[in-house]
């Protein structure tokens, strides 16, 4: 038994964790009990790890250093949390993945590809997510929602020139693999993003049931 694994996904701002909770209470309407986890974190060493990515520090962090963090998180996480509750067959949907390393650390980092694919195939194996529902945002909205929510962590302080390539990276992930990504326009009136998930709640309910 193999259940089902979504990941959301998007720059600052776009609307992850709001629309996550909607997504989710809608799927219990209809019966099915996700489990909702996030990255970095996710499980008590994860989480210990995403406080040491986002927090800002007096030294700065190494582009690999922040690469292989992100992974020691994700491998924790899989182990602990994502693998147990897709061989339980339940749907598992995690606010940003591998995706988001490929974005953050390869486009705005600049870190070379072939590095981050070697590193996900080692501690991922075969394992992708099923669907990724890409909420998109300019970079203006996004960050000035973020900004208006908190303080701004270590990523929300990076130059337009890294948010630029994080938004670019995720739009020609997306266009590349259009069999597994959604792209909702997170920047319109919630109700209007709500709308727009229609479709991905109905799919998520047909593969649950199939
Ligand atoms: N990271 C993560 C990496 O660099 N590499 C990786 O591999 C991984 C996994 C994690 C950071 O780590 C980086 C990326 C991130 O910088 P995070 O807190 O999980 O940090 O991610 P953030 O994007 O920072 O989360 P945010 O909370 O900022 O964004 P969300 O979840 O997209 O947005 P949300 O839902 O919290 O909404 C933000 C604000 O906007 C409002 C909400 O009420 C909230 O106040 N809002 C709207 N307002 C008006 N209209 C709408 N449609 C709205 N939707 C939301």
């Amino acid at each position: 038994m193999s259940g089902l694994f979504v990941t959301f996904e998007g720059p600052e701002g776009a609307g992850k964790s709001t629309n996550l909770q909607y997504l989710a209470e809608r799927l219990r309407a209809a019966g099915c009990d996700p489990l909702l986890t996030r990255e970095p974190g996710g499980t008590p060493i994860a989480e210990q790890i995403r406080g040491l990515l986002l927090a800002n520090h007096d030294e700065a962090m190494s582009d690999d250093a922040e690469l292989l963090l992100m992974f020691a998180a994700r491998a924790q996480h899989l182990d602990q949390v994502i693998r147990p509750a897709l061989a339980e067959g339940r749907v598992v949907i995690s606010d940003r993945f591998t995706d988001a390393t490929y974005a953050y650390q390869g486009g705005g980092r600049g870190i070379d590809t072939q590095r981050i694919a070697a590193l996900e195939n080692w501690v991922q194996g075969a394992l992708r997510p099923d669907l990724t529902l890409l909420f998109d945002i300019s970079v203006e909205q996004g960050l000035a929602r973020a900004r208006a929510r908190s303080a701004l962590d270590r990523f929300e302080q990076q130059d337009r020139a890294f948010f630029d390539a994080v938004r670019s990276t995720y739009l020609a992930r997306a266009a590349a693999a259009p069999a597994r990504y959604r792209v909702i326009d997170g920047g319109g009136p919630l109700e209007s993003v709500q709308a727009a998930l229609e479709p991905a709640i109905a799919l998520i309910l047909e593969r649950w049931h199939a």
